[in-house]
């Protein structure tokens, strides 16, 4: 799915402000029809953001169910004559929309886009309203999964399998688009490298009529350096520049689709890294280099603004990043605005690029997050209709994801069941579409604590064994020297059983800023870099480890528990970015290689 782009035939309005909003506790509005007229009351919301921390009330902050927005806007008179598109970059976690009094599009998962064409709906030059409902409730069927508890004190409850507040709204931002009636529907690149000779294989898909694709790569200085007719076909690259870990270099793939006329009937361009991504035995390589990721899980987590996408964060975080000498990260535990991905391109960092299925396991959702205790894959639970909505939810993200160069690695989910025969029943068919729909990229999905390689059924369906260990932490907490001999006999166990690359995409310790000891006591600074050097000294006895991803980058909010003080403290910097004593000891080891 192309993100909106101006180019010389097209032209984008961000619909990005204040928007009425409403709270619709008992669910009125769609039997009462709320999109027909303004919405009552004066509620106003910022887009993009989470509304639940926005507005100083509980009633905002623990909403199960719909949420109004409603926004109006006036279409460009110059936009008659073109197909016009209104593109939501995520709604969370299931929206529907009204174009005036038309239903024009709806759309389930909270983390990828959806659009609609809306060139009958709309006038150019007059003003139109938008209303959208969207609804935070997550159900046995959404990914990730959840349900909603009817309480004694007569309220309702969304229960949740995952580790992070159930934060939603419009978190990204909402477009009107323009595109001639006959347009570039999609393009799909996949490059190549041979010696000094890069190759670009790309497919044009058009929509709205009969017309000609001519495409044109450009270098980062503008030259052109091949050009190509037809809907598919390849192109080569002389002493091509090739994108790679630390240095983002970006070709320009100009598409132009020419009818009767001169000029050409639309134009898109997407910017392209060329490079290659290949597992070899326990070897991850890019470009035929082995790569070694250093970074972290993190999350889209903010004060106020809660999952928003805010470009002051997004460019504060890798210039930390930077400072760190991380090379990379996991978009834990669903996919992130598409600016992330973007900048990662432009700026040479790889990512793994995850689903939003995170929760499909009963043993944690029991024993950590306080659900009732249920059996993880039954009709009643996560069943074929979860497992649908997980294709597409692996579908969409992939349709989003797949021309970005920084993405190396797909992970199809976070610590799901994977020790039951029931788990390899779900998990099969899912991996092969992962690999049917991208096979030029390897796919992993990361594996809990406890799932060794003699209880697991699963890894082999991958290519990437991808481990969350909290030894030290949830398992002999304040022993580091027990965590140590366990987790070096986990990954003996590992590498004897697999011939694949190991990528920790979890180890760390909550910490709470401030508090230090002179011994290691967990919770302190000190016993969370002590912890993560423990880790790291395991890993360099191993060749088969190629990644260490800390969790997590910062605090994040979470549901309320005893386990939790104020959110998850895993992070290396506090949910403001102000280091904690282990960043420094991270800074260390990444920068000075040591
Ligand atoms: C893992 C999860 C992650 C949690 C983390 C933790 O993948 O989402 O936040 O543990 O407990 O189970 O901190």
């Amino acid at each position: 799915m192309l993100r909106p782009r101006e180019t010389v035939t097209r032209e984008c309005k961000s619909l990005d402000g204040l928007w009425r909003f409403a709270l619709d506790a008992d669910a009125r509005g769609r039997r009462e029809g709320w999109w027909r007229l303004p919405l009552a009351g004066t509620r106003e919301v910022p887009v993009p953001a989470s509304y639940n921390d926005v507005f100083a009330a509980a009633e905002a902050r623990d909403h199960v169910g719909d949420v109004w927005y409603q926004t109006l806007v006036r279409v460009p008179a110059r936009w008659r004559g073109e197909r016009i598109v209104l593109r939501f970059d995520a709604a969370t976690h299931s929206a529907v929309v009204w174009v005036g009094e038309t239903q024009a599009v709806e759309h389930e998962g909270g983390y990828t886009p959806f659009e609609a064409d809306v060139t009958e709906l709309v006038e150019p030059g007059a003003e139109v309203r938008i209303t959208a409902v969207v609804s935070n409730v997550l159900t046995w069927h959404t990914i990730p999964p959840g349900y909603v508890k009817e309480t004694v004190g007569g309220g309702r409850r969304q229960q949740v399998f995952h580790d992070f507040f159930n934060y939603a709204g419009l978190h990204r931002t909402v477009w009107l688009y323009t595109t001639p009636r006959s347009y570039v529907a999609d393009v799909t690149v996949v490059t190549g490298i041979d010696g000094s000779t890069g190759t670009v294989r790309y497919e044009v898909e058009t929509g709205g009529g009969e017309v000609d694709v001519a495409v044109a790569l450009g270098d980062a200085e503008g030259g052109e350096v091949a050009r190509a007719t037809g809907a598919t076909g390849e192109l080569a690259v002389d002493d091509v520049r090739p994108w790679r870990p630390g240095e983002g270099y970006l070709y320009d793939l100009t598409v132009e689709l020419h009818g009767q006329g001169d000029a050409p009937v639309d134009t898109y361009s997407l910017p392209v890294g060329i490079r290659t991504v290949r597992v070899d035995g326990p070897r991850f390589l890019i470009n035929e280099e082995p790569f070694y990721f250093r970074g972290f899980g993190k999350h889209e987590d903010a004060a106020v603004r809660g999952k928003a996408h805010d470009n002051a964060f997004m460019v504060h975080d890798f210039a930390l990043l930077e400072w760190l000498g991380a090379n990379s990260f996991r978009t834990s535990h669903y996919p992130y605005a598409e600016e992330v991905l973007e900048y990662a391109d432009r700026h040479g960092i790889v990512v793994i690029d995850e689903t939003a299925a995170v929760g499909l396991n009963s043993g944690l959702a029991a024993g950590v997050f306080g659900a009732e205790p249920h059996t993880t894959f039954s009709e009643d639970t996560v069943n074929a209709a979860t497992q649908e909505t997980h294709r597409r939810a692996i579908r969409e993200l992939i349709a989003r994801d797949k021309n970005h160069p920084c993405v190396v690695l797909w992970s199809i989910a976070n610590e799901p069941e994977s020790v039951t025969p029931e788990a390899r029943t779900y998990f099969e068919p899912l991996a092969a579409e992962a690999r049917r729909l991208a096979p030029t990229r390897p796919i992993g999905f990361a594996n809990v604590m406890g799932a060794t390689p003699d209880h697991d059924v699963v890894t082999d369906l991958f290519d990437v064994v991808m481990l969350n260990r909290y030894y030290g932490w949830y398992a002999s907490p304040g022993d580091l020297a027990t965590a140590e001999a366990a987790l070096e006999a986990e990954l003996s166990a590992w590498v004897a059983a697999y011939d694949k690359p190991i990528v920790f995409t979890e180890y760390g310790a909550d910490t709470f800023p401030g508090v230090h000891d002179v011994v290691p006591v967990p919770w302190s600074e000190e016993y969370q870099a002590d912890l993560l050097a423990m880790f790291h000294r395991v890993f360099d006895r191993f060749d088969a480890v190629v990644g260490e991803h800390v969790w997590n980058f910062a605090d994040f909010a979470t549901a309320p528990g005893v386990m939790r003080v104020d959110g998850n403290k895993k992070g290396v910097f506090t949910r403001e970015r102000r280091p904690k004593a282990a960043a420094h000891l991270l800074r260390r080891r990444w920068r000075g290689g040591s």
